[in-house]
């Protein structure tokens, strides 16, 4: 008998899934292979049930001899472990970034003389409406929140990337590329105070209103299903703050990073250029505790952000200021470095992680941005937020693309550099 292997990505199971099925069994047993949670989470496709009970839906079809678990979205594992005569998939995979997938496939099978087999890709108006439920499932609230949280035991780093508006949300949550192998992506969004303000023509001093920043988290979850990180700038007065904490918990913000600034806040990136004050610790850890008090999930993470190197302040006022956050009840450290040089950053991580291996630590890593995401892991960072190259990359294309209308008094010169409109618009979802 020969042997069939299907692996399933799914939470629902639908006419698509029992067609691959039945086709299977056309050509021999078939064995089903389901995604681990770690691996749906980096093809980010979260999974809104559990493993068991994902492996429950699949035992409940008929004619599968076997249901096991894939670790990993590329195939060299369990080809290696069950040897499959035929590895059996939609052809949606013939294109796009699953692409890579079907590419690793035919080279695992290539070795033993292994074929793959692929089928019409079923996709009626029935699975495209189960697809979109489970979409807006992870959009709710209570899905979106507790990923963050998830994603920190499972992934050895968690990227970011800023966002500020519905496009730039869709950027964040749609953008895969393939890379040595592998499918890579953004695990959730960053909602600077600098970029914030920015689009809307501001400085970064705390002027934009909460109400609007608000506004902005709402136009980002309207159509993307990532968790958020929000830059909550000072956390303003605690008697603020508190009100925040709460708004964002509702809304499935999944954390707040709040910096220890008091007064007049300016963008860290000016550092000792302009005139800053760094918070007492005893009020920052006040702001902190009162922030964790209100709190009613325990999905939600109030993340403190150290300004001490940013202020020129040294590395034990930052390590003194940590263990003081945390006491205080932090859940995660963030912190800023504004030297070109990742030294000080990673001595501050080093020694930070001699001392605590479970915090969460937080980086930004704009002006040391030679470091990749390797390197950072290896020295205990968490989580990594490229918190401001969108905005950065669009200001000048937009800039430029003015200029020359204005030179050359139309928009034919431009035409080669702009977005066919028809992408744009394929970029976006409609119901
Ligand atoms: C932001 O993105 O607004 C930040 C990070 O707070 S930084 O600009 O580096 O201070
Ligand atoms: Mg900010």
């Amino acid at each position: 008998m020969k042997k069939v292997y299907a692996c399933f990505t799914t939470d629902v199971i639908h006419e698509g899934h029992l067609n691959i099925i039945k086709e299977a069994q056309k050509f021999g047993e078939v064995v089903v292979g389901v995604l681990s949670d770690s691996a749906l989470i980096r093809f980010n496709r979260f999974p809104t049930i559990s493993l068991d009970d994902r492996i429950g839906l699949i035992k409940n079809i008929e004619g599968i001899s076997e249901v096991i678990i894939q670790e990993d979205v590329m195939y060299d594992e369990v080809i290696n472990k069950i040897r499959p005569d035929y590895v059996i998939h939609g052809d949606n995979w013939l294109q796009g970034p699953t692409k890579a997938i079907r590419d690793n496939v035919e080279e695992c099978l290539k070795k033993y003389g292994g074929k793959i087999i692929d089928i019409p890709y079923t996709y009626n108006s029935e699975v495209k409406r189960i697809d979109e439920r489970i979409k807006e499932k992870l959009a709710m609230p209570e899905f979106r929140r507790k990923r963050l949280r998830q994603m920190f035991g499972i992934r050895s780093i968690v990227k970011a990337i800023e966002v500020h508006s519905g496009l730039t949300g869709l950027l964040a949550e749609k953008t895969v590329v393939e890379h040595d192998g592998e499918l890579d992506q953004f695990d959730a969004m960053w909602i600077s105070s600098l970029c914030d303000s920015t689009a809307k023509g501001k400085p970064d001093i705390e002027l934009v209103d909460m109400t609007s920043r608000f506004r902005t988290i709402d136009d980002v979850m309207e159509v993307t299903t990532k968790p958020i990180i929000f830059d909550g700038d000072t956390g303003g007065m605690v008697e603020h703050f508190v009100y925040t904490v709460r708004s964002l918990e509702r809304m499935g913000v999944s954390a707040i990073i709040i910096e220890d600034k008091t007064g007049l806040k300016k963008n860290s990136l000016f550092g000792n250029d302009v005139v800053q004050m760094q918070d007492s610790i005893e009020h920052f850890c006040d702001k902190i505790s009162a922030g964790k008090k209100v709190q009613l999930t325990d999905d939600f993470m109030i993340i403190a952000r150290i300004e001490s190197l940013i202020l020129e302040k040294g590395i034990e006022d930052a390590l003194k200021r940590a263990r003081a956050y945390i006491q205080a009840g932090a859940d995660g450290i963030m912190i800023h470095s504004r030297e070109k040089d990742p030294s000080e950053i990673f001595a501050f991580c080093d020694a930070f992680r001699l001392e605590n291996k479970e915090t969460p630590l937080v980086v930004v890593p704009t002006a040391f941005n030679s470091v990749t995401e390797n390197e950072l892991a290896f020295h205990g960072v968490n989580l990594v937020i490229y918190a401001n190259q969108l905005t950065r990359s669009a200001f000048p294309a937009m800039q430029q693309t003015a200029e020359d209308i204005l030179r050359f008094h139309r928009a034919q010169e431009v035409d080669g550099r702009l977005m066919p409109i028809k992408n744009i618009i394929t970029l976006i979802d409609e119901l």
